[in-house]
């Protein structure tokens, strides 16, 4: 059955701006859209539902491109630590950060982190999320990893949201295998990721390329092993120090290079010319109380696409709002709130290999919008946070929370 929304404004991020059409209609067929322009264009449609918006501006549904919602414990005590000076890279190296939470995750059930998980990411969807990439990292063995991709694609089937799940096993080294980095890479090359894609629990491979995780040749060897699997590549790059990472994700037709603010301008020529998005973590920036700004002059230079994800983790960005993000990447990096919404939504799916389908509203797309009670698309990036009035649409059916 066809239903016809209207008494809406649009703002349809086509071609990564507003494309605005006042007093728009859209046509949507089951899960996709038909059909979207001026209301008093509508083709004749017959028998259809109607939904009268409102006058709602009408955006794309947000799609958070980068976040590790599934994790066990929290580290709000190192977040005191921190404030009292204790530095992100010390609380590493005395066995804190990155390791406590894979202590913490390993230990839950698939049960405890589903029910964990959920309540953030529910947090994400009342802010207008409809499609989320979620990390596995915190596992770092084959059956804690296991569990975590599991708790992803179930989050997927129970919740109105798309997940697209990235194995993280590159993001810090167990502790098992202390001294012995290439050992683990060779473990996640040869045993790890050839049994999760097996068992169709990946759609992405990430690493965590820095001088406190991997290195660019430990980073190329997963790489590697994700092209024979058939999988895109994706990397934490450049967010402590510049090992260009970003170069390396480039030379692999990476789907984005995320972080960044160590990135140089041959990083950035690299990254536009292999059309791999520029993902900023502008929650991280913030929460680490990073000085260093990502290079937005030399990014926007050469046309790098840049997409903005809240990073949710319990380490450097526990933020469980995409809209607080547009605003932050807006003060912060001096993005305007339309580049912010780009950011969210046609530039995040093209991070996510769904640009075809998701990301835009367009006839042909898939039909995954927000209706906003708001005055002006900038909005969107101008309240801090808050659970503004909206109505949320997933595959042509409205949410309800
Ligand atoms: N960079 C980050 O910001 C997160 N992972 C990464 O590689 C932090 C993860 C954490 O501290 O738990
Ligand atoms: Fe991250």
């Amino acid at each position: 059955m066809k239903t016809l929304w209207h008494h809406c404004h649009v703002a349809s991020m086509a071609n990564g701006a507003y494309s605005i059409i006042e007093d728009a209609a859209i046509v949507t067929d089951g899960a996709h859209i038909v059909w979207i322009g001026p209301r008093a264009e509508v083709p004749d449609q017959g028998d259809i539902n109607t939904v009268d918006l409102n006058g709602a501006w009408v955006t794309p549904g947000l799609i958070d491109c980068h976040t590790h919602t599934v994790f066990g414990g929290n580290r709000s005590g190192e977040f005191e630590q921190r404030l009292q000076g204790v530095s992100y890279a010390d609380i590493a190296a005395a066995g804190g950060g990155i390791a406590s939470t894979v202590r913490a995750t390993r230990a839950a059930s698939e049960e405890e982190l589903f029910a964990s998980a959920q309540r953030r990411l529910l947090q994400l969807l009342k802010d207008g999320v409809t499609t989320v990439e979620i990390k596995s990292g915190y596992g770092l063995d084959l059956a804690s990893e296991r569990k975590m991709l599991r708790v992803g694609r179930r989050l997927g089937e129970q919740l109105p949201v798309t997940v697209r799940n990235t194995c993280l096993a590159a993001h810090a080294l167990p502790p098992e295998y202390k001294d012995r980095a290439d050992d683990y890479i060779a473990h996640i090359c040869s045993d790890m990721l050839p049994a999760l894609a097996a068992e169709n629990l990946v759609d992405a491979v990430d690493a965590f390329c820095e001088y406190l995780a991997f290195s660019t040749e430990q980073v190329e060897q997963v790489f590697i092993t994700a092209g024979q699997l058939g999988l895109p590549v994706k990397l934490h790059a450049e967010q402590l120090s510049s090992l260009h990472g970003s170069s390396l994700a480039a030379r692999y037709q990476a789907l984005s290079a995320d972080h960044l603010e160590f990135m140089t301008e041959e990083d950035a020529i690299a990254m536009a010319a292999a059309g791999t998005v520029a993902v900023l973590l502008p929650g991280a920036f913030y929460f680490l109380r990073e000085t260093q700004l990502p290079p937005m002059d030399a990014l926007r230079k050469h046309g790098v696409k840049i997409a903005i994800a809240t990073d949710l983790n319990p380490g450097t960005s526990p933020g469980l709002s995409l809209r607080l993000m547009l605003n932050m990447a807006c003060t912060l990096f001096r993005m305007t709130p339309e580049e912010a919404l780009a950011g969210a939504t046609t530039h995040a799916a093209r991070a996510l290999g769904m640009v075809d389908t998701h990301g835009s509203l367009e006839a042909g797309k898939v039909a995954d919008f927000v209706a906003w009670n708001i005055e002006r698309p900038a909005d969107l990036a101008y309240w801090l946070g808050g659970d503004l009035e909206k109505r949320v649409v997933r595959h042509g059916v409205e949410s309800t929370f």
